[in-house]
């Protein structure tokens, strides 16, 4: 039995990735940090609780990592924990760079002393590219970096030192360069989650108007569910590589929110507002990616379309109990 430890697993991808390590026979570890409100610590755990093992530890803090690393010894290593909210870099940028950059050579110096063999995969972004789009439309492992946020600086050196550790050290490292993935367990601040349950809450009668940013941005968007695979295979290969992990197909914001608004009934253009607030000092406008080296050399491949997964997301929030969810707040 593999042994696999999870840093941010009560994330979006940690609770998919979770899930299909416990498929696979592992013996899972994740990492969990203390929220002034304990029953937040798990929600996304919560169904496979006593499936794991949870401990506290936080990428900032070193030795909480190093604890951690010595209590499960792991096989494999995911690092998925970080500050991953685009907008909320510009308002924290010290912590991003913290947890989201720095907090990565943290964990790898963590391991190159505790578990040098381990296996670790690092969730590096689509981000990191900025606005470089190849001259077809498209971003890809060799489309040069150019980050336009704190979040997107602070992933470009995690990755960078991700590589400096794999070739200093012969380390098994491998960046998975991740284009938006999406869920209904995915944060109400990111614009699909917060579209899909405005719209819902408009349908119900329960809002009136969703305020958003910037509609003409386009994102190529998949299913979380799909990602975790991707991740996983990264780390069952005998070197340790990079690739992009992205459907190739491009939506614009505007173009989710009519969908989302056309399938539950709705005229858009009567709800949606938008407002400065949820602008970015620095927009990333296009993102496409191409995953073929991932789909050639690991044979990974989506199994969700975009419209599929607004579906499955619209489902879930109309189905759950929403009223305690102001999604106005984000
Ligand atoms: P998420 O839902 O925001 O989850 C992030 C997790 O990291 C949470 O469990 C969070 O814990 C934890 N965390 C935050 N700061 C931490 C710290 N200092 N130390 C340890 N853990 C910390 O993000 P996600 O969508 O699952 O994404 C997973 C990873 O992939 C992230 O690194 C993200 O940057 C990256 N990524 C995501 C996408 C995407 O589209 N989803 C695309 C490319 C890359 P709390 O709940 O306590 O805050
Ligand atoms: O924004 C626009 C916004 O916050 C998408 C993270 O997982 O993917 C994610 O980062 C687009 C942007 O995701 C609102 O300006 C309009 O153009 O959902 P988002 P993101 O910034 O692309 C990357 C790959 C990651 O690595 C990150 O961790 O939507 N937008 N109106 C809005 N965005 C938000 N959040 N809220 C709005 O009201």
């Amino acid at each position: 039995m593999k042994t696999a430890l999870i840093t941010g697993v009560n994330g979006q991808d940690g609770s998919y990735l979770a899930e299909l390590l416990l498929s696979k026979g592992y013996n899972v570890w994740g990492t969990i940090r203390r929220n002034s409100s304990p029953e937040y610590n798990t929600t996304r755990v919560d169904h496979i609780f006593n499936k794991i093992n949870l401990v506290y530890a936080d990428l900032t803090d070193m030795a909480s990592i190093v604890s951690v690393l010595q209590q499960s010894k792991p096989d494999e290593i995911y690092n998925l924990g970080a500050q991953s909210h685009v907008r909320v870099s510009f308002d924290a940028p010290i912590y991003t760079a913290e947890a989201t950059g720095l907090g990565v050579l943290n964990l790898l110096e963590a391991i190159r002393l505790t578990c040098p063999k381990a296996r670790v995969y690092q969730a590096s972004s689509s981000e990191m590219f900025g606005n470089n789009i190849d001259e077809d439309g498209f971003q890809r492992e060799t489309t040069p970096m150019s980050p336009v946020s704190p979040y997107g600086c602070a992933k470009v050196f995690a990755y960078n030192i991700c590589n400096n550790y794999k070739n200093s050290y012969n380390m098994h490292i491998s960046n998975g360069i991740l284009f938006n993935h999406e869920s209904p367990r995915r944060g109400m601040n990111f614009v699909t989650n917060k579209v899909v349950n405005g719209a819902v809450k408009i349908a119900q009668k329960e809002a009136t108007e969703l305020v958003l940013g910037n509609l003409s941005a386009s994102r190529d968007w998949g299913h979380a569910k799909d990602y975790v695979q991707a991740m996983w295979l990264m780390l069952q290969q005998d070197e340790p590589d990079n690739y992009v992990c992205a459907t190739g197909v491009s939506s614009t914001i505007q173009k989710f929110v009519n969908y989302t608004f056309n399938q539950l009934g709705l005229d858009p253009a009567k709800y949606v507002k938008t407002s400065k607030k949820f602008h970015r000092p620095e927009e990333l406008e296009h993102l496409k990616g191409d995953s073929t080296k991932l789909r050639t050399k690991l044979g990974w491949k989506p199994t969700y379309t975009l419209y599929e997964m607004i579906d499955e997301m619209t489902f879930v929030a109309a189905n759950k109990d929403n009223k305690s969810v102001d999604i106005t707040k984000y």
